[in-house]
């Protein structure tokens, strides 16, 4: 069934009895959030809460003089816009799912939405393959072993660029501090106020996608978990070699809502409940008390889940996941002039009013860290932005192949 022809048979307005989610921290570009904590800096005031009432105007210069920045060191990755074929090519890519062109609707305007995930909006898709699961460790490790790939988190931090991600005036942390590593999820032992990452989020030297925990872990017997500790520009190194490219935002939202319309999650309307397994997020108390009863305390197997509508694991929870757009809060209300959005590549720059001085992009999905007591994010309208030199331990990547028959 082609999309247009399921989405016409189901109702196109969102609906929900959930209570509105809360804004969390603001901050997800944390790179240089984690250095500087390390270094005992504090200047947690500039990542406080601050939801999206501030003033848009004075806000927009410093980012897209950022985002200006940015694009001379990270390739700007916009859609390919080429003639759509209409049929699914006979040669599927291997592990990849045919998503038809169509139209769909992205975003939401339910009661329960966020600002940035606002207004709900059409959008046209040339057809496209995307990969099934997320990138997993072992696909990565042929990616290295092919090109000796060295990741970002591999490489000792450049202050003058990560300084470009952090307030105006921030000292320089010391010389032993600006060691490459990486920031590693850690379970305080008691409950902590879910409006500081600082208390979850630790800058462990030596943790990359090798070493996921810090230099005494490793991924042995991880071989099928996605890939973690991933920048953007490490996502677009392979995606590259693959011969693939990463996801738009709207191509990203479009296979995650895997044909239904106006759904909160990717099975529907029901919210998980906590013995449901549906996806990989968290279970009991938010950061401190994991129950793992989806089976997993931190990144789970891919495809160990049901897969949605579109036969794709994971497009909830699990691991983050890192599209090409730039991340603007107000992305969706900028289209407003268009009936129909064609093919999006994403705004010309980024603009996050709770760190207005980090340009990001998006990431999508929510990880095995999403609560709804603290981020539901692994709803199909959630959205992110993160600095593109950040990798966490929740965060990988998926790629796509535009409309045409792979070579
Ligand atoms: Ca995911």
């Amino acid at each position: 069934m082609s999309r247009i022809r399921r989405q016409k048979q189901q109702a196109a307005n969102p609906t929900s009895t959930i209570t509105e989610p809360k804004p969390t921290t603001a901050g997800f570009g944390l790179r240089g959030v984690g250095l500087i904590a390390l270094g005992a800096i504090a200047f947690a005031g500039a990542y406080a809460v601050t939801a999206y009432e501030q003033k848009t105007e004075s806000k927009q210069q410093p980012a897209a003089r950022k985002a200006a920045a940015l694009k001379g060191s990270s390739e700007n990755v916009a859609a390919s816009v080429e003639a759509p074929i209409t049929e699914a090519p006979t040669s599927a890519p291997e592990g990849m799912v045919w998503i038809p062109p169509g139209e769909f609707t992205m975003g939401t305007s339910g009661p329960s939405a966020l600002p940035n995930e606002r207004p709900a909006h059409q959008v046209h898709l040339n057809g496209y393959w995307i990969d099934a699961h997320e990138v997993t460790n072992a696909e990565f490790q042929k990616f290295v072993d092919a090109t000796g790939y060295v990741t970002t988190a591999e490489v000792k931090p450049d202050w003058e660029e990560l300084k470009k991600t952090v307030p105006p005036g921030t000292p320089k942390p010391p010389d032993d501090v600006l060691v490459p590593g990486s920031l590693v999820f850690t379970a305080p032992p008691t409950p902590v106020p879910t409006n500081d990452v600082s208390k979850w989020w630790t800058w462990i030297p030596g943790a990359c996608w090798k070493h996921p925990e810090g230099p005494k872990s490793s991924i042995d017997n991880r071989s099928e978990h996605p890939v973690v500790h991933i920048s953007w520009d490490d996502a677009n190194a392979y995606a590259k070699w693959a011969g693939k490219r990463l996801p738009t935002e709207a191509e990203w939202e479009c296979a995650s809502r895997g044909g239904l319309v106006g759904k909160r999650f990717t099975w529907g309307d029901e919210p998980p409940k906590e013995s449901s397994k549906l996806s990989n997020i968290w279970q009991g108390v938010f950061p401190n008390q994991n129950d793992q009863l989806d089976g997993w305390e931190r990144t789970a197997p891919v495809k160990s889940y049901p897969p949605n509508g579109y036969g794709l694991y994971d497009m909830s929870g699990n691991v983050w996941e890192w599209c090409s757009d730039w991340y603007r809060a107000d992305a969706y209300a900028q289209r407003m002039a268009e009936k129909v959005v064609e093919n999006p590549p994403g705004p010309a720059d980024s603009w996050d009013p709770g760190e207005p001085d980090a340009a990001k992009r998006v990431i999508r999905g929510g990880s095995f860290l999403c609560h709804i007591t603290y981020c539901e994010s692994y709803r199909t309208a959630a959205r992110r932005g993160t600095t593109p030199d950040t990798g966490m331990s929740h965060l990988g990547f998926r790629c796509v192949v535009p409309d045409k028959k792979p070579q």
